[in-house]
């Protein structure tokens, strides 16, 4: 059968993303070597279990690509420990707190309508329906996490986890201070880096791993690698709360979390995405690497100060990351409907939550705005300013087409000069 319908959408999709100005915070472009090795023959193998122990036949080779994932992250992080098969963040974190948690243990998260998580204890998720969660947000004024607040929040709720970690939050996190607060109520502290994952490899952010029990993130954000997640710990090796296993044993931390991840939460492990994740993992080891994340920063930088400069209210008033969260209330204009008239110039964000927001999350009062992508296609500081003009000009004019026309066909222009996937099509003619 040749599948003309999917491949044809497939070559539209490709046509959008090259053709697009990409600023949703979370995406990135992966490299062609990590999109082949995701679109390779290791989707056919089931290798439930770990290298070395599987409970399948044929597992030789996969365990040597799987080994290689595990060996490049943990020098990426200079972790300890880590397991590499989490189809996804969520996944990721699911695994940690089924290992760590009983249903009903208090945990103490980051507000998600502050930027904080679905998984890190909202009521709509697994999180906040088995776990009696609690929150911490930033403050009205500045924008930034009082740690000061999160430690009395801490003193009063008596946590078993804490977690520190967002997805929209554009300032650094102080995880020797979120262990402190954490060992003072005998907490489990958990990062989850999925965002700013790429920053902390190459040393631009603070480091977690060496304060934190346990470290998740995804690997397609800033590490630029495919769709999935990882479970990473640094020093505590050891099970240093004492927590046994549903039959009543006492196991190292590791191998409690490796059950979180199997059998406790998925079966078998993507091992075309584990391949990919290696391959990323050893382009996220070069220089190359560092010279993106470095201008990934300055990107953001740059784009921040030109919103700024425009009187956009960026949350925390900049960012030190990839990332910006802008409140649109003062530009008359909500999450939903920027959102909207966007993406009809072909610039690609999403609505927001922001901090203290008056709007139900299906509207908000802002967009989230990260430079990961469009640095993969080769934009830099100057373009930046050419990047806030063109948003600008449809937020002042968000019913006006003629203008959305106009700034897409600019935009289309701009970006023939950036390729993406010379190579990669989905022809009807090679299908087979
Ligand atoms: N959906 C991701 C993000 O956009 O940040 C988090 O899961």
């Amino acid at each position: 059968m040749k599948d003309n319908h999917i491949f044809s959408l497939l070559e539209e999709e490709k046509y959008r993303q090259k053709s697009g100005l990409e600023l949703i915070a979370s995406e990135n472009f992966v490299s062609k070597q990590v999109l082949k090795a995701m679109g390779s023959v290791a989707t056919n193998k089931y290798a439930e279990g770990l290298p070395g122990k599987r409970y399948y036949g044929g597992c030789e080779i996969i365990d040597q690509i799987e080994d290689s994932a595990r060996d490049r992250l943990k020098t990426l992080f200079n972790a300890e420990w880590c397991n590499v098969q989490p189809h996804s963040g969520a996944q990721a974190n699911a695994a940690v707190m089924l290992a760590c948690l009983n249903a009903g243990d208090s945990i103490l998260g980051f507000d998600l309508s502050h930027g904080g998580h679905l998984t890190h204890g909202s009521t709509v998720n697994f999180s906040g329906k088995l776990y009696n969660p609690h929150f911490y947000g930033v403050e009205k004024e500045t924008g930034i996490v009082d740690m000061d607040k999160v430690a009395s929040k801490a003193k009063e709720v008596k946590p078993k986890m804490i977690i520190a970690g967002a997805s929209a939050y554009s300032r650094d996190w102080d995880f020797k201070r979120f262990r402190e607060i954490a060992d003072s109520v005998g907490a489990i502290l958990l990062a989850d880096i999925s965002h700013p994952a790429g920053l902390i490899a190459k040393g631009l952010l603070n480091d977690p791993i060496q304060h934190c029990h346990v470290v998740t993130s995804t690997t397609h954000k800033t590490l630029r690698g495919p769709r999935g997640g990882v479970i990473m710990m640094g020093k505590d090796f050891e099970n240093p709360f004492g927590i046994k296993t549903m039959k009543g044993n006492l196991r190292s931390f590791s191998s409690l979390l490796d059950s979180g991840v199997f059998p406790g939460t998925q079966g078998g492990p993507l091992e075309h995405v584990i391949a990919a994740k290696a391959v990323a993992f050893g382009e996220a080891l070069t220089d190359d690497f560092l010279q993106y994340t470095i201008q990934v920063t300055k990107n953001a930088n740059a784009m921040a100060n030109e919103f700024v400069k425009r009187d956009y209210n960026l949350i925390s008033g900049g960012t030190s990351n990839h990332c910006m969260l802008i409140d649109l209330r003062n530009k008359d204009i909500t999450g939903k409907e920027a959102e909207n008239a966007l993406v009809k110039g072909d610039i690609t964000v999403n609505k927001n939550m922001v901090p203290f927001d008056t709007q139900s999350p299906f509207v908000t009062s802002g967009i989230r705005v990260g430079t990961p992508a469009i640095t993969t296609r080769g934009l830099v500081e100057s373009d930046m300013i050419k990047v806030v003009d063109y948003i600008d000009q449809i937020i002042k004019n968000p019913s006006d087409e003629s203008i959305h026309k106009e700034v897409k066909n600019e935009i289309n222009n701009w970006m023939k000069a950036y390729s993406l996937y010379p190579k990669v099509s989905y022809p009807k003619s090679e299908l087979v």
